[in-house]
Formats: structure tokens, C-alpha cells, sequence
């Protein structure tokens, strides 16, 4: 069964994983290198051993590929995965006058008192990103990050590349072609990105009238950040193959240092003790003719019902 391979990730870094210090100071289990495939027509491989919200991995990759890098789109879907990134710039900027926000990432979790204040900063600058143009210009702008990497591409030359649209003109023009890829990793941007891309690159694959596609993440928190980049690519690879008339293949996942943070290790138990369910199925709204059409609400799940959410911290 698919999910079988995600489970199986999750066992062999517990048990081989080497313990390995990180950016974040939490500390890791870690194995380098490691490959997952999901056959997508066995059903849509969103996990099941716990809740994955896939509302929120719907208006991110909406939000991708509308080539759009400000927070205000996900804000305005309740998608609250990215404000941090944006929050950072707006307090260590001129223009903030509020409490102090130095590291708010680590403070926030240890210190109660601090969180109240970080959480009403917080809640003032959503609203004003979702209220004042300007302000949203100016501090809801992510900068360099996927949907300016695949949509508008920078180049020497001054001009830009369309990534994601030349691909699928590509899949349809000359399915095989060995060329089908989509970078987001730029090293002229990694100096000065606070989070340079975690899904660095992806290849599309056309056999027998169907698309598979695989991604090279080249760092993945395995409890909680793969399950959402699975269903992220799983999503991405069907839309387009319905815009190219095509099945849809596999979903090939290779990892570079896969990664367990030592804080996860309970809450992986938990899921390990769990028996894993029928997997949902997706439901695209057959109208939609392109991959850029698509809105929130033409994406559905059928048939998910997962075991309940499990909790854990994120390292920031
Ligand atoms: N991470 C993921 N998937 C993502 C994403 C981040 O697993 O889509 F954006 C995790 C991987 C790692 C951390 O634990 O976030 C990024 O840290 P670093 O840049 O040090 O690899």
C-alpha cells in the first residue's frame, strides 16, 4: 500500500537515523539520501495515520502557481503557514514600533508571557496585511521563493523564464523529452534567503500515456513537513496531467537529509502504533482546462478519514 512507504521512512531513520546536530539547535535523527514512490492511481497519497490539512497544501500550490509571493493570498484562505517568514522582515524593519520581536521563534515557545505579545503582534500585522495595500506591498513580499523561481524565472539577461509554463507546453509538445524540469534553486539567491528551497527540483516522466513526476527536496522533516510536500507534488502532478490529457504515473520522492527532529520521536510512536487507512481520492473539477485555472474550490478530497492530528513543535 502506498502510505506503506512513508511509514517505512519513518521506521528506518528511528532506527538507523544518526544523531545529528542542525540549524536549529533541536538536534536530529538523519539518514542522507532516500527514495519514496507513490503510485498515484492507488488513490491520492495524503497520509492517513494522522491528519494532514490539505486545505492548507491546496491554496499554497495555488499560491505557487499563480507566480504569487506575498502572504496576502494564503492569508485570505486562512493559510497561515508562511507568516512567519514575512513577520520576521516587518519587525526587524524601521517601521516597527511594537514590543520587541528579536527571535521570536525560539522565545515564544519557552516563554508565556512573550507569546501573548508575539501573538498580537502577530494578529495586528495579518490584519494589516489583508486591509492596507501598501503595507502588504511593502511586508507581505516574500521576495525570491517558488512562485517567483517557476513563474518569472530571472535571468542575466534581464528578462524572465516561465518555468512552469514552458514544462507543460514541453509535456504536451514532446512528452519524451529528458528535459522536463523545473528548478527552484537559485545559487545567486541563497546568501541572502532567510529559507532557500526545500524542494529544490522537479522532472516530469511521460510513459504510456500517463505523468509521473519526482522531486528533489534536499532537506525534509520527515513527521512534518514530507507528508504536506507529498500531497503537494501528488496534487501538482494531476493537475497538470488532466490539462495534458494524460494518467497520472508516480510520484517518485527523493530526499537528501531526511530527518527526524528529537522532539518528534514520541509523537512518531504514536503514529507507528496506528493502523494506516484507505487511502482518499481527489476529485478535480473536470472543466478546468489549465493547470493556472485552477481556484481552491475546484480540488476536492473524497473519502479521507484519517486518524486524529498529532501535535508537535516546529523547529524554526
Ligand atoms: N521543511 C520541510 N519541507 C518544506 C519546508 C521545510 O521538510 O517544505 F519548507 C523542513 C526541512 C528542515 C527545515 O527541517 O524545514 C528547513 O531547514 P534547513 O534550511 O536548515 O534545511
Amino acid at each position: 500500500k502506498n502510505e506503506d512507504s512513508y511509514i517505512h521512512l519513518l521506521q528506518h531513520v528511528l532506527e538507523n537515523g544518526t544523531k545529528k546536530e542542525d540549524r536549529t539547535g533541536t538536534g536530529t535523527l538523519s539518514v542522507f539520501g532516500h527514495q519514496m514512490r507513490f503510485d498515484l492511481n492507488e488513490g491520492f497519497p495524503l497520509i492517513t495515520t494522522k491528519r494532514v490539512p490539505f486545505r492548507l497544501v491546496v491554496s499554497e500550490l495555488i499560491w505557487f502557481i499563480k507566480g504569487d509571493t506575498n502572504i496576502r493570498f494564503l492569508l485570505q484562505n486562512k493559510n497561515n503557514i508562511w507568516n512567519e517568514w514575512a513577520f520576521k522582515k516587518w519587525v526587524e524593519s524601521s517601521d516597527y514600533t511594537g514590543p520587541n520581536m528579536d527571535n521570536f521563534g525560539l522565545r515564544a515557545p519557552q516563554d508565556e508571557e512573550f507569546n501573548k505579545q508575539f501573538q498580537e503582534q502577530m494578529e495586528i500585522f495579518k490584519g494589516r496585511i489583508l486591509s492596507d495595500d501598501d503595507f502588504s506591498d511593502k511586508y507581505g513580499e516574500l521576495g525570491n521563493v517558488y512562485g517567483k523561481q517557476w513563474r518569472q524565472w530571472s535571468t542575466l539577461k534581464g528578462d524572465t523564464i516561465d518555468q512552469l509554463k514552458e514544462v507543460i507546453a514541453s509535456i504536451k509538445s514532446n512528452p519524451d523529452s529528458r528535459r522536463l524540469i523545473v528548478t527552484a534553486w537559485s545559487p545567486e539567491d541563497v546568501p541572502n534567503s532567510a529559507l532557500p528551497p526545500c524542494h529544490t527540483l522537479f522532472q516530469f516522466y511521460v510513459a504510456d500515456n500517463k505523468l509521473s513526476c519526482q522531486l528533489y527536496q534536499r532537506s525534509g522533516d520527515i513527521f512534518l513537513g514530507i507528508p504536506f510536500n507529498i500531497a503537494s507534488y501528488a496534487l501538482l502532478t494531476h493537475m497538470i496531467a488532466q490539462e495534458c490529457g494524460l494518467g497520472v504515473g508516480e510520484f517518485v520522492h527523493t530526499i537528501g537529509d531526511a530527518h527526524i527532529y528529537l522532539n518528534h520521536v514520541e509523537q512518531i510512536h504514536t503514529q507507528l502504533s496506528r493502523e494506516s487507512k484507505a487511502l482518499p481520492t481527489l476529485k478535480l473539477n473536470p472543466a478546468i482546462q489549465s493547470t493556472f485555472d485552477f481556484a481552491v474550490e475546484d480540488i476536492e478530497l473524497e473519502g479521507y478519514a484519517p486518524h486524529p492530528t498529532i501535535k508537535a513543535p516546529v523547529a524554526v
